[in-house]
């Protein structure tokens, strides 16, 4: 059973956002914390420390055009002299003054035509990178009723789509991601799951959901919608955070670790854990008030707890009182690997690997903190809008 849970966590893998480590806050006050990346070099440097340490990080999100660089086959050798790789590469069609009234929708279609190249440019930068994944987000939507005609809208995002999907090679993806709201606050383009796998079936099988833990109103049952897609083939991605009202990027597990462990349950359940299973599972998050790497070391954490609990369902249990109609049994039998305390074997397992049983503790201890104050002083720090 122990050899069993610490076989699947050996390969678990999560994938860490380069923009974590830059300058964040909300619409309200970006807050600027000291010894923060200037550079995307600098970010997957922190992101390297972040995979030192918990040993199950080895990939990075880009995000273009906050990565920009001339050279990203050099960024790539950059990225594995550190001992990680690029992983997912972003779009961003939100960052320009023209994207006011939407980018891939927006009514003019010289614009559509810009967001439609820089989708192409991502791809560019994947083939150049090795990046398998391209995560398309669209903060395209509209505020008031009449703004704009909500069924062409979807016809120009089919077709950004369209053009999208047609440029990627073999082994590449296209990965869809949906949000409820915001910036768009009457209507968003991918509002909901639904929407997102629409397009995706529409596209073909490279073309796969993301879901974004924070993404959804509150109260939504989040693991159904990861049972039906990964019933469907159709799950490509996490984004993982949390959110205790609106979207607002907080470290996965913290509002609601017992709803984790329900989303990690279906994924165990479903045996696509490994990496084998396509899925990728990436953190989306930004570190506000908290120092960035060690919030992100924590999200690793919590979400390799999470995944600890469910690989501890006794299934045979499970399945024996699900078909005698054991209500309460079968929900004993997931309640008690939520609350076993999984902390010692997660330990056990690290010491195994030849890593600190406590990262927290070893990247506190690896004075790379006090290194980045210190040395990061000119220049401009990365963030929101670099
Ligand atoms: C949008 O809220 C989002 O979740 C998308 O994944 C973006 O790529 C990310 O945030 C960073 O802006
Ligand atoms: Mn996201």
């Amino acid at each position: 059973m122990t050899r069993r849970i610490k076989d699947a966590l050996r390969e678990q893998r999560i994938e860490v956002p380069s923009w974590a480590y830059g300058n964040s806050g909300t619409r309200f006050k970006v807050f600027n914390q000291p010894g923060v990346p200037r550079t995307p070099e600098e970010k997957i440097a922190d992101a390297a420390q972040v995979h030192a340490v918990t040993g199950i990080a080895p990939t990075v999100s880009l995000h273009i055009p906050w990565d920009r660089v001339d050279d990203y086959a050099r960024l790539a050798r950059h990225a594995a002299n550190l001992g990680v790789r690029i992983g997912t590469i972003n779009a961003n069609v939100f960052s320009d003054d023209d994207y006011r009234l939407g980018s891939v929708t927006n009514p003019d279609p010289r614009i559509r035509r810009k967001a439609i190249a820089h989708l192409l440019d991502c791809v560019d930068v994947m083939d150049a990178t090795g990046s398998t994944d391209l995560k398309l987000w669209f903060a395209d939507g509209t505020n008031y009723p009449g703004q704009d005609n909500i069924r062409v809208r979807q016809d120009r995002l089919a077709e950004a789509l369209d053009i999208t999907y047609a440029r990627l090679g073999d082994q590449q993806r296209l990965l869809l991601e949906y949000k409820l709201f915001e910036p768009a606050f009457y209507t968003t383009d991918v509002p909901d799951w639904g929407t997102a796998y629409a397009h995706c079936l529409r596209l073909g099988e490279r073309a796969q959901v993301v879901i974004d833990t924070g993404h959804h109103a509150p109260g939504t049952n989040i693991e159904f919608i990861v049972a039906f897609l990964l019933r469907a083939g159709r799950l490509g991605a996490f984004d993982f955070n949390s959110r205790f009202y609106a979207d607002d990027d907080l470290m996965v597990g913290a509002a609601d670790p017992f709803q984790l462990f329900r989303i990690m349950f279906e994924i165990v359940s479903a045996d696509a854990l490994r990496p084998a299973s396509g899925i990728n599972f990436m953190l989306d998050q930004c570190h506000n008030i908290e120092p960035k790497i060690p919030g992100q070391i924590r999200s690793i954490l919590n979400v390799q707890e999470a995944t600890a609990k469910a690989l501890l369902v006794d299934t045979a249990a499970l399945a024996a009182a699900q078909s005698t109609g054991d209500v309460l049994g079968a929900n004993a039998v997931l309640m008690d690997a939520y609350h076993t305390d999984v902390r010692p074997l997660l330990r056990e397992l690290r010491a195994e690997q030849g890593l600190d049983p406590d990262p927290m503790a070893a990247y506190a201890r690896s004075g790379y903190a006090e290194r980045i104050v210190a040395e990061r002083v000119d220049g401009q720090p990365a963030g929101w809008g670099a």
